[in-house]
Parts: C-alpha cells; structure tokens; sequence
C-alpha cells in the first residue's frame, strides 16, 4: 500500500515524510524536491505488541505502508506539457494521497501564492488533479466516441456513460471519490487511475505553538472531513520532526511536556489505514513468529490464507480464528481451545479486524 504525499511547494511535505520515516531527506530546499523520495513505515498496532508479550516469539512483524514525497504541486501546472508523464505518473500508482496544507505563518518561509489561505490551497491542488483527470477523461470519450460509431457494443457505451458522469461532476467540482458507482463501475474505472478517485487525508500543517488548538482548528475544516473517503487532521509537522529525531524515552518525556495527547504520527499511520480501507488480521504461529497482515475490508478466510501464501490457499482445509482480546484474555490456544473460544471458520469467513487465524491446510 502506497500513500502519496502531496500539496503545494514549502508547505512542509518532506518535514512530514522525515518524521513519519524517521528519514532525513534535505527540506527547504527547492532543487533537491525535484526527485521524489520514498520510504516504508511500520505501522504501529497495540494488538500486536500484547500478542508478543504473549508468546514471546523470536520475532515480530508489523505490517507496512509506502509513503512517496513528491515535489510541490502549484497552480497550472497540470498544464503544462510533459507534466503527466513526469511526476503525475509516480503519484497515479498510489492508494491513497496525503495533502499537506499549510497552516503556520513564518515569515522565512515564502508562500508560492502570497498568503497563508488553506482553503484557497486546498482547492488550488483540488483543480490540478481535476484538470489532470479531465484531460484522460476527454481523451478517452473521443476514443470511444469514435469506436462507436463503426460499431455498437454495450460495455463502451457503458463506459460512456460512466467517463460522462466523472466528467460532469468534476467540471462542476466535486471529485470522482464523491461519486457513487456500482461494483462493476468502480471496477472499470479504477483502471484509470484517477487522481480526484483516490482517498484523500487532508493534513493541516499547524505552527507548533497552535498544538494545543489541534482541535479547534480541526473544525474549522469539518465540511471536509464530512466528504466522501476524505478525513482530515491537523499537526505540527516540525515539532513531529523534532520529535522523530530523540530516542523513545526522551520523546515519551517532551511528548508529555507538551501535553500531546498521542503522537502525530501514529495517529497519520492508523487513519491512512482506515482510508485505505484495510484491516489487519494477525497470526501467531508457534514461537517463531507473531505478525500482522493487511487485507482489505470484506475479504475472506481463503483470501486471508493466499496473502500469508498461495499454497495455504490452495490446500486451504479451515482456518481456526479467535479475536485477539480474547486470546490475550484467555491466555493461549489450548485454553482457547478447551472453552470453545477457538472457532472453525470455512473459506467463505469474512474476516474480521483483529482476528487471529491458523490455517489448516494440505497441499
Ligand atoms: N515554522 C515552521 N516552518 C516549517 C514547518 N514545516 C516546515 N517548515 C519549513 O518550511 C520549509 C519547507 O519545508 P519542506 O518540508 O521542505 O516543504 P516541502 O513541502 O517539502 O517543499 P517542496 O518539496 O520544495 O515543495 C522548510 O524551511 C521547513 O523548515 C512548520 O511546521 N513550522
Ligand atoms: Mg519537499
């Protein structure tokens, strides 16, 4: 799973990316934003560590998101020629995006539009990915426009009739993620790779003597968090980056000083998640391994098996599943096992967040 951070030039995108990758790619610094940078987290998740203190096995495994920081977005330059094959290209292959919004005033730090207005920037980068999706969009009503023409076939008119509609709506600025469409749709447009279909986390780059206004500030952004697939929230992306840079327990020291409720950061990780609509099942198997797995939402016990491998899927026989609190609670598989808290689940099994599962397999 791949999350692109994105927003217009100096809003604090790689101040953002190096405290979430504990990396330490160059900020302020134009030329060097040119190329992207990528790095992979670890997300954090509780059920995980109690797990561990359970079995105590040799290793632990977290699961991981993909953060891309790519150079400053401004106004026009979805215009621009060579722009889609550029950078726009690396941010179509992502899941979800991140725009960073700048909310901190700082003299030293220049504006590209003048003044510091998150809601006139937040619609600025809205308008590029609009533009950048209606010019793929058009090209492609032509196409199939033509096409028809020598011959009638029922799925491109349904096309059609589909590119219209996201056409339509982004003229008169909502974004294709606000749209509803039936599986089938969804399934046929998400080849397009729409920018303005994507999950958006509307990030809100506060000053960091504003953290304590977190929540306040917050609402003033509340009609996007009400959006379809968009969730926002706000932080101090240099006092993270501070943060980022002590060891644990310094950190768990300044944090408390400051009256910081939960780190930024991991608050960051779990809402991309949740955009992204994942849900992490969890396997403990034996006193090798306790780890976490990624699925998205809805999937079932045999999907879970072909994640972990593909020949557990295919000799999938059951998977014995118990919620991870309960397993904690009770202790361990055997008691889990003899008060009848350890089910057996069949292929067809919605998985649950949470869930622990063994599979039973032959191949
Ligand atoms: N005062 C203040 N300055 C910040 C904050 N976040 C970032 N900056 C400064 O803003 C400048 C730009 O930060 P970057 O993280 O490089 O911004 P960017 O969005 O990656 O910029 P480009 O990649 O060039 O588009 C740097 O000088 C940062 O130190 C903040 O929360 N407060
Ligand atoms: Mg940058």
């Amino acid at each position: 799973m791949k999350v692109g951070i994105v927003g217009l030039p100096f809003v604090g995108k790689t101040t953002i990316f190096n405290a979430l990758t504990r990396s330490d790619a160059e900020t302020g610094n134009y030329a060097a934003s040119q190329s992207s940078n990528v790095s992979s987290v670890q997300v954090p998740d509780p059920r995980l560590t109690k797990l561990a203190e359970l079995f105590e096995p040799k290793k632990v495994t977290p699961t991981t998101i993909d953060y891309i920081d790519v150079a400053g977005l401004s106004k026009g330059d979805s215009e621009r020629i060579g722009f889609e094959a550029s950078f726009l290209a690396d941010l179509r292959e992502v899941d979800a995006l991140a725009q960073v919004v700048r909310v901190f005033e700082d003299e030293s730090v220049p504006h590209i539009d003048g003044s510091i207005d998150p809601i006139r920037d937040i619609e600025t980068i809205e308008l590029e990915f609009a533009v950048a999706d209606l010019k793929i969009i058009e090209k492609r009503i032509e196409r199939i426009e033509r096409d028809l023409r020598v011959q009638n076939n029922a799925d491109l008119q349904n096309q059609l009739e589909v590119l219209r509609r996201c056409e339509e709506s982004l003229q008169d600025g909502t974004a294709i993620r606000e749209l509803n469409f039936s599986e089938a749709e969804e399934k046929m447009i998400r080849g397009y790779q729409f920018l303005s279909q994507k999950p958006l986390l509307i990030i809100l780059n506060i000053a960091e003597d504003e953290i304590e206004r977190v929540e306040k500030i917050e609402g003033v952004f509340s009609s996007y968090a009400e959006r379809s697939e968009t969730e926002i929230f706000a932080l101090s992306a240099r006092l993270e980056m501070e943060i980022a840079q002590l060891d644990s327990d310094e950190s768990a020291i300044f944090q408390e000083e400051m009256g910081l409720p939960e780190p930024a950061l991991s608050r960051f990780i779990q809402v991309s998640y949740r955009l992204l609509g994942l849900i992490t099942f969890l396997t403990a198997g034996g006193p090798n391994e306790v780890r976490a797995w990624t699925l998205p939402k809805g999937s079932t016990a045999i999907e879970a098996a072909g994640t972990i491998h593909s020949d557990l899927a295919r000799g999938f026989i059951r998977a014995e599943t118990i919620f991870w609190q309960d397993l904690v609670q009770l202790g361990g598989f055997s008691e889990a096992k003899s008060t009848g808290k350890l089910r057996l689940e069949g292929k067809e099994y919605t998985v649950q967040d949470g869930d622990v599962l063994t599979i039973r397999f032959n191949v």
